[in-house]
């Protein structure tokens, strides 16, 4: 059987059924929150303060004992024990961990971590599980990706794109650029193209297949009648 090269995008849906809130649901405010205030540099630079108080709100609630991986992730952990790690790479758009928490290797947070801050001045990464105290440390910010800034990993994305034979997108609205547009350059290499998502996405009309429903029942089914066809 030749295993086919499977790419995974993720996004705030696959994490919805555990708890965690998706972004466009609360009409375009996001915790109650604008985008502009507590997503882009320019609003964490006009007041760090609430920033790092809405970043550790989040950080805060994804580590609460709730919060769990769903079936869908773990569908995903399975299909890479199941296949090999070197055929199935997961692109999430989320920053959360439950991907790892369900036993996920091969991932990239394209739009960084949760449980990661970053030194300003020397860029160095580190993991961090407590509230970001502004006073005691200006120099570390939450190692989150926001709007204006260049996502992670792009060129291991494209080159994974490049040789994809199937391109999946899961729990994503397709609001967000470069990550709405992966689905162009998986048909444009010849990928078959999986939307799997509650409801169709902006970029429905780019996908060869495209099932509607909750994660946690569309995505195990899907992946285990994909591996039975093998
Ligand atoms: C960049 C960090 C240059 C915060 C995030 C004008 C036009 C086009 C583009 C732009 C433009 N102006 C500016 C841009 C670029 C901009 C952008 O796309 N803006 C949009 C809003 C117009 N993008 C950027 O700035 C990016 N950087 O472009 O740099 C560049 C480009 C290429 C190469 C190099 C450099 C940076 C974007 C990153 C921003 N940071 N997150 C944080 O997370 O704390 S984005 C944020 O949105 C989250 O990461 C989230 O993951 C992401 C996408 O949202 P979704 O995951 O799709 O969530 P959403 O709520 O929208 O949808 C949920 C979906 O799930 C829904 O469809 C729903 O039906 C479904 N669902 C719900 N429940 C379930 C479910 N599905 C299944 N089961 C369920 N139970």
């Amino acid at each position: 059987m030749t295993i086919p090269k499977i790419v995974i995008l993720t996004g705030a849906g696959i994490s919805a059924e555990s708890g965690l809130s998706t972004f466009r649901a609360q009409n375009g405010l996001w915790e109650g929150h604008n985008v502009d205030d507590v997503a882009t540099y320019e609003g964490y630079k006009r007041d760090p303060i609430a920033v790092h108080r809405f970043y550790n709100m989040l950080r805060n609630k994804l580590q609460d004992s709730n919060v769990r991986p769903n079936a869908a992730h773990y569908a995903l952990a399975e299909l890479e024990r199941k296949l090999g790690s070197d055929n199935v790479l997961i692109v999430t758009q989320n920053v959360d961990n439950l991907h790892e928490k369900a036993g996920s290797k091969n991932i990239i947070h394209m739009h960084g971590e949760l449980l990661k801050v970053r030194n300003e001045q020397t860029g160095q990464v580190i993991d961090w599980y407590n509230d970001i105290d502004y006073n005691q440390n200006k120099l570390i910010r939450p190692h989150i990706v926001w709007f204006g800034e260049i996502p992670l990993q792009m060129d291991e994305i494209y080159d994974a794109l490049l040789h994809a034979d199937y391109f999946i997108s899961i729990g994503t609205s397709g609001n967000v650029y470069p990550a709405a547009g992966f689905v162009q350059i998986a048909n444009q290499s010849g990928a078959k193209t999986v939307e799997l998502n509650l409801e169709p996405s902006l970029g429905e009309n780019s996908f060869h297949t495209k099932i509607y429903g909750p994660a946690s029942q569309i995505v195990p089914k899907f992946f285990k009648q994909l591996v039975s066809e093998k």
